[in-house]
């Protein structure tokens, strides 16, 4: 419906709900009722209010460096409603509204950012791989996790998540290939949020838009606002389909905005014009849920208010927990990169060890 009408070539976007609350009620699909928004819409103000609280405690010495993913919880929660829990997650580094979603405790996001190996530990069950810090390198793991479940004929598939910067790598360019000659089960969401650190989307690629690279590969790309929660579902949803009927890949370009710095290492103000924040503010997509929601008569400031304050009592509860568990040791560095230790980490290990001993 949605990958054959709109052209990414054309620039073509795919748009439910626009910044000013108004949507187009054919192109809803039916599951995505009030009520269901109104959930979805909470764990987007989750994810936010998570990420609030990771920044303050950065900012006071309780965390380590963390990627904000403030301004793209419509793009990760529409996206991540679209698939099955027995679908697979393969994120960057960005993704906390995602893989919480679908299934990561939030206190292992909160410790993996602490620094703690434990945070990437998923429990049992919970298909979503560890957040990939090199940069484009996860896509190629998500097309290899899709082709095994398509030679062992199991209907699961894989979505992954990267940024537009990601899409210089050559990483992205493999498994857009692979992907696309092997018809791979896999759908790759390229959260184009205008910035790769400093540089801007239009030194990234000469290409008019992200989704149509798809086009030299073989398969489908298409554009979508990726501030509009119901457009990342419904077009989500649809490449789930195509993806599980053995049609093959897809590629969402989510057109959408990083509000905050690159990281909390980062200071945007050096290199973005605050005009353009500014205007991407008005864009972002709470706002407009709270508007379509404030419609339907299921959204109000005390609700609201409510909401924020609930939140925060389970926000305290992870944050203690998090603050009380043990910090690791030097050898924990070494100790989850393969279930048995080469000999040069070992080598390695041994040395960190005696320069620590000799320190003391
Ligand atoms: C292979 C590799 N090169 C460089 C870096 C340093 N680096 C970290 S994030 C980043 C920019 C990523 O931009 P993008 O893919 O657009 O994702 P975003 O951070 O905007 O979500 C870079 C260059 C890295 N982590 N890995």
């Amino acid at each position: 419906m949605f990958l054959d009408k709109f052209d990414p070539q054309k620039k073509q976007m795919v748009q439910i709900l626009d910044d000013k609350g108004n949507h187009k009620e054919d192109l809803i699909p039916k599951e995505l009722t009030p009520e269901v928004v109104k959930e979805l819409y909470e764990k987007m103000a989750f994810a936010r209010a998570c990420d609030k609280r990771m920044y303050k405690m950065q900012r006071s010495g309780r965390m380590g460096t963390f990627a904000s993913v403030e301004g793209q919880e419509a793009a990760q929660i529409g996206s991540e409603f679209a698939i099955e829990k027995t679908d697979w997650i393969v994120p960057a580094f960005r993704e906390i509204a995602a893989m919480h979603a679908h299934g990561v405790p939030m206190e292992s996001i909160f410790l993996y950012w602490r620094g703690n190996e434990t945070g990437s530990k998923h429990p049992e069950g919970v298909r979503v791989l560890p957040a990939a810090v090199p940069v484009g390198s996860q896509m190629l793991h998500a097309v290899g996790i899709s082709w095994a479940s398509k030679l062992r004929k199991e209907k699961d598939i894989a979505v992954t998540y990267f940024g537009d910067g990601a899409t210089s790598e050559g990483d992205f360019h493999e498994a857009m290939n692979f992907a696309g000659v092997f018809k791979t089960p896999t759908i790759f969401i390229c959260q184009n949020n205008q910035y790769a650190i400093s540089t801007p989307r239009h030194k990234q690629t000469a290409s008019e838009t992200i989704a149509q690279k798809a086009v030299a590969y073989g398969f489908p790309g298409v554009l979508v606002d990726g501030n509009d929660l119901f457009a990342m579902y419904a077009v989500t949803k649809e490449a789930a389909e195509r993806a599980r009927k053995g049609e093959g890949p897809t590629l969402i370009e989510a057109y959408t905005y990083r509000l905050a710095d690159h990281t909390t290492s980062d200071d945007a103000s050096k290199y973005r014009d605050p005009k353009e924040e500014e205007q991407w503010r008005k864009k972002e997509p709470f706002i407009r849920i709270q508007k379509y929601l404030e419609k339907k008569g299921l959204w109000d400031k005390k609700y609201e208010d409510a909401l924020q304050e609930k939140m925060l009592v389970e926000i305290d509860n992870i944050t203690e927990k998090v603050e009380s568990t043990p910090d690791q040791t030097p050898d924990d560095i070494f100790n989850y990169h393969y279930a048995q230790i080469t000999p040069a980490l070992q080598e390695q290990k041994d040395y960190l060890k005696q320069t620590l001993t000799q320190k003391q």
